[in-house]
């Protein structure tokens, strides 16, 4: 640095520090100003060009972080932690596992802690965490905190950032994390991240975003390549069979609750090699917020289809002000099936076999080796087979309502499963007493049987 430069940084400090001096003697001891505060002590040490303006600007320190409402990922758990002083300790476990991606496919992936996608992981902004981690793959590995503002030793980058942690290592990240948003966390192989090792790192807010949410919902999106007879999936494929919200293909996604009139979150991030245009019936949404964090209010705008592209985050909000079964799910044709393929393992594929009888025939010998209840199709017209094109979707009803029941299914058509594959789930809008009976029928205190004759019980 030449010494004419070095002298202007110096009389920039000067300046700026006469500035602050200034301030305090105009506007007394504004709390910015306070050297006993780490907001004080901060702005000592870095006195703003914008002098007295600013110190107008400085709030007095929040008593402390607001309570947050934590998000929920259907068919994922939470990774729990233990608290050391001040710090939040996780602890993370690199394994291969098997995924039930729907009734009749188990696939062999890997993940975290027993599951693919890997536990959430939820802090508030502010927080210090540490995540103790350990590697039970066959292969070397590391973890990077996506969309995380960390040092660059804890970015998880194998040979760039640290050293790949071996088989059967151990390793500690510990950092702070000072954004608010939707991060997640993943292998930094490719393959490796094909393979399912991704997870969600939600940090709420230190202070609550405005409008306040009642409910908060995560989705991963996932494909795979697994060839029919096979658990594996091919990692350097470039097209998918199977398509996962959270690790699980439609119809076993869990539908999300939510209360009519409530303001509902829903979080969705992308893992995979393709693009997808999540789409909402029903309702409009606004974008609230992306991999960077909260988007400003000024920004948002109606939609109610929104492209989450690969390592992308979108946060969208919505008044839930309609009740029903709204389906939330990918756009695109090909995510909105689940493989035939799978269905007919070894057995011959006939063609253009479209007779109701014939068809309902093959249809029924797939249906033997899978959990499926009902076998028919929708009405055919009786020129049909004249009509060029035909069939498209005519053959392609198999529900499988009771292989998938839960709680969160409950009370839905029947068949409701048959028109159910690939990304697809379901925003369940309850009006108050039947929100509550939900609730309580997912806490286990409430039974069908209490529910269909409450007189009797
Ligand atoms: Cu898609």
């Amino acid at each position: 640095m030449s010494g004419n430069r070095r002298r202007f940084f110096q009389d920039a400090a000067f300046f700026g520090a006469g500035f602050l001096g200034l301030a305090e003697s105009l506007g007394g001891n504004t709390p910015g100003n306070d050297p006993q505060t780490a907001r004080g002590m901060e702005q000592g040490r870095h006195p703003s060009p914008y002098g007295r303006h600013s110190q107008k600007q400085v709030a007095p320190l929040p008593a402390g972080p607001d309570p947050f409402l934590p998000m929920v990922a259907p068919d994922l758990a939470d990774l729990p932690h233990e608290v050391d002083g001040s710090v939040k300790v996780f602890r993370l476990v690199a394994e291969p596992v098997k995924r039930k991606i729907a009734p009749f496919k188990t696939i062999d992936v890997w993940g975290y802690n027993g599951s693919c996608p890997g536990p959430t992981i939820q802090v508030q902004q502010g927080d210090r965490v540490r995540i103790h981690f350990e590697n039970n793959l066959p292969e070397s590995t590391s973890i990077h905190w996506h969309g995380l503002e960390v040092p660059i030793e804890q970015d998880g980058v194998p040979w760039i950032s640290q050293k790949p942690i071996a088989p059967g290592e151990k390793y500690v990240y510990e950092f702070t994390v000072h954004q608010e948003g939707t991060f997640f966390y993943h292998s930094h192989g490719a393959m490796q991240e094909m393979m399912g090792m991704i997870g969600f790192f939600v940090a709420h807010p230190e202070r609550a975003y405005k409008p306040r949410a009642d409910h908060d919902f995560g989705v991963i999106l996932q494909e795979w390549a697994v060839l029919p007879n096979n658990s594996v999936p091919n990692t350097a494929a470039m097209e998918y069979n199977w398509l996962t919200f959270n690790g699980l293909s439609a119809p076993a996604i869990t539908p999300m609750i939510a209360k009519l009139g409530s303001r509902v979150r829903l979080r969705i991030i992308n893992m995979g090699m393709d693009h997808h245009p999540i789409h909402l019936h029903g309702n409009q949404f606004v974008l609230t917020g992306t991999e960077g964090g909260r988007a400003p209010e000024s920004t948002w705008y109606p939609m109610n289809t929104v492209l989450v592209g690969v390592a992308q985050a979108r946060v969208v909000e919505f008044e839930a002000k309609y009740p029903g079964s709204w389906m939330v799910h990918c756009h695109l044709p090909h995510h909105m099936m689940n493989s035939m393929m799978d269905l007919l393992r070894d057995r011959a594929v006939e063609t253009a076999n479209t007779t109701d009888a014939k068809a309902l025939r093959q249809m029924a010998t797939l249906a033997e080796s899978v959990p499926f209840e009902h076998v028919h199709h929708s009405p055919i017209a009786e020129n049909a087979n004249s009509v060029p094109g035909f069939p498209q979707d005519a053959f392609m009803e198999m529900g499988m309502d009771e292989a998938v029941a839960k709680p969160e299914t409950h009370g839905l058509p029947p068949n409701w499963s048959a028109g159910m594959m690939g990304m697809m789930t379901l925003v369940r809008v309850l009006p108050d007493k039947e929100y509550e009976r939900m609730m309580r029928r997912i806490a286990g205190s409430e039974t069908d049987e209490k529910v269909e004759h409450p007189h009797k019980s």
